[in-house]
């Protein structure tokens, strides 16, 4: 691929020394001299679409960089500038929950009769597999757990492609991303408290059977979680709020830091409610045209824009990447991208279960407060390397009673891969997905349960997970892959054949984030990429 312009000649220094000064923030301003006509309204030097992990990594580096950019997010902006409360509670849910239902969605009852909206969690259905993410300025960092997990060396190893170094990731990218979220455990006077009873229950399952929790890095603010517990503000994660949002602004979703340091850089313009129907390249100008739907709370389309630009980066999640891309190539307005497009695409594993019964001094707490705090690595687990977490089962919030029970979300190393297909009478993509999908993370999830069930002496627990039906498999909350690195794109995130075009979210990720949730990785990768690209495509 060829560069466009060589930074080479004005920066002479080491790329890691040039990565440490773009760092820490230093306004390095690409754009003096460059030739952008200021009356053109539609047109900015580059475009991200979508503001998750890869897309608010992108607009940072490119606003450091001083490239005049937009970014464009199909979903609302969530922050409240009035101490009002923007997002929807857990118990009742709202419509401010759910992107444009009748009902709720989560995978576990109960479900709730809504208005439409464009609500913060989305769930799109592919015959059996339902994948959920976030929608909205800051992606899927507003639904999420926080749960900031780094691979092994030797799982990374596994998947990805051997060109990506996870020494220097692991040296330079991780922490980089690590403290831009502030990802830290939970600190002890935390802890302790009723509210996480159900987590110390889990480690003494654990440890009475010889198996290994840790506590793991948490994106959220534990002084906030502090003043949840001492009554000086309304309870949120301490009362089960997490997958529609924290009113109590304790999670550090990516609006407060990647994209608020984006935005102050003043290259740097976020538009929400803009959804992007379709992109081109136009081959005379060398632009990419960008057909974009304003939207209004309904999901009606109130006005229709074309916007033009001279570098695309796709952050649209593994979905939206992987949708507008297909429908390019369908519809010939970037025919030239390659067979890979839509493969390789998987869950992390994904799959949830109930273990209950748990004993008679195994009290879980009437609250099970958010976020999950501890995991359990079973790393040797005979069948494939698993870690499994302890998500909070929140219905305390709803009657309060001690359920003697956990929920888990667990994750690994599943082979099973699906591929996408564009459907051009629809308009939609489709998914060829197994219904046996998942079953070795499955296989693998009752080795360990049937592990830990070992560790109640006074044999109660007649968990239902040993049955089939207690794992819920045909979901996910971490869809991977469908564009991934060095298959659609090289080893930076650059589209085959189409100079000036970037893949920067997970659509990358080669369908696993190799044992550990994927956003820390898919961020780490994004920082990687936009080093290299800013270095050297500007
Ligand atoms: P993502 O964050 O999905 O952002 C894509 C953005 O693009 C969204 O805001 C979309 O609205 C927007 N978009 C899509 N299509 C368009 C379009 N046509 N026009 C304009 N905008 C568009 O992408 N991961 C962890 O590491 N730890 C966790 O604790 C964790 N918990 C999770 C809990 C839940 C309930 C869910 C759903 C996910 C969780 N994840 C977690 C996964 C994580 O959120 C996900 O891997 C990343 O957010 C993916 O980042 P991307 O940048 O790929």
């Amino acid at each position: 691929m060829s560069k466009k312009y060589s930074r080479r000649k004005f920066i002479n220094t080491s790329s890691k020394g040039f990565l440490g000064l773009a760092a820490a923030s230093s306004l390095i301003t690409l754009n003096s001299g460059c030739k952008e006509d200021p009356n053109e309204k539609n047109f900015s030097k580059a475009i991200i679409i979508g503001t998750g992990f890869g897309g608010a990594v992108a607009a940072l580096r490119l606003g450091v960089a001083g490239v005049n950019t937009v970014v464009l997010e199909k979903g609302m902006h969530w922050a409240s500038s009035n101490g009002e409360k923007p997002f929807s509670k857990q118990f009742p849910a709202d419509e401010r929950s759910t992107w444009l239902r009748d009902d709720t969605v989560l995978p576990l009852p109960p479900h709730t009769a809504i208005d439409r909206y464009t609500g913060v969690l989305e769930m799109q259905e592919f015959g059996n597999m339902n994948v959920y993410t976030g929608a909205g300025v800051g992606g899927g960092s507003l639904v999420y757990g926080g749960m900031t997990v780094k691979p092994t060396k030797t799982h990374f190893e596994q998947v990805f492609p051997s060109d990506i170094d996870y020494d220097e990731l692991d040296a330079m990218y991780y922490p980089r991303v690590k403290s831009m979220l502030n990802a830290q455990t939970i600190p002890l006077d935390l802890e302790e408290t009723e509210y996480f009873d159900y987590s110390r229950v889990f480690k003494n399952l654990a440890d009475t059977v010889g198996l290994t929790t840790r506590k793991i890095d948490i994106a959220y603010d534990w002084d906030i979680i502090r003043q949840e517990r001492d009554g000086l503000i309304e309870k949120s994660a301490l009362e089960g709020e997490l997958i529609y949002g924290n009113n109590s602004g304790c999670k550090n979703s990516l609006d407060k830091n990647y994209l608020k340091q984006a935005q102050d850089t003043g290259f740097v313009r976020i538009e929400a409610q803009h959804k992007v129907t379709s992109i081109l390249k136009n081959e005379s100008t060398g632009r990419y045209e960008i057909d974009v739907d304003v939207i209004n709370t309904r999901g009606e389309t109130v006005e229709s824009k074309k916007l033009f630009c001279e570098y695309l980066f796709m952050g649209a999640g593994s979905l939206g990447t992987t949708h507008l891309l297909m429908k390019a190539k369908a519809e010939g307005t970037l025919p030239m991208l390659n067979s890979f497009l839509g493969k390789n695409w998987g869950t992390n594993g994904n799959t949830m279960f109930m273990r209950e019964n748990l004993g008679l001094f195994n009290g879980t707490g009437t609250i099970q407060a958010n976020p999950p705090i501890r995991a359990l690595e079973h790393f040797d687990n005979p069948i494939t390397p698993i870690l499994i977490e302890n998500a909070p089962y929140p219905i305390g919030s709803i009657v309060p009673v001690d359920c003697f029970c956990h929920l888990h979300l667990a994750l690994g190393l599943e082979s099973t891969r699906g591929e996408f297909s564009f459907d051009t009478s629809t308009g939609q993509l489709r998914l060829d997905w197994p219904d046996s999908g998942n079953e070795l993370i499955i296989q693998a999830a009752r080795e360990t349960v049937t592990k830990l069930d070992e560790a109640d002496i006074i044999q109660e627990s007649i968990s239902n997970t040993l049955s089939p039906t207690g794992f819920t498999k045909n979901f996910t909350y971490h869809p991977l892959g469908g564009a991934t690195l060095g298959q659609v794109t090289d080893m930076f995130g650059r589209v085959e054949n189409y100079d000036g075009l970037y893949i920067v979210d997970s659509s990358l990720m080669p369908g696993t984030s190799a044992v550990a949730n994927p956003s820390w990785t898919i961020a780490a990768l994004a920082e990687r990429c936009m080093d290299h690209i800013i270095l050297n495509d500007f």
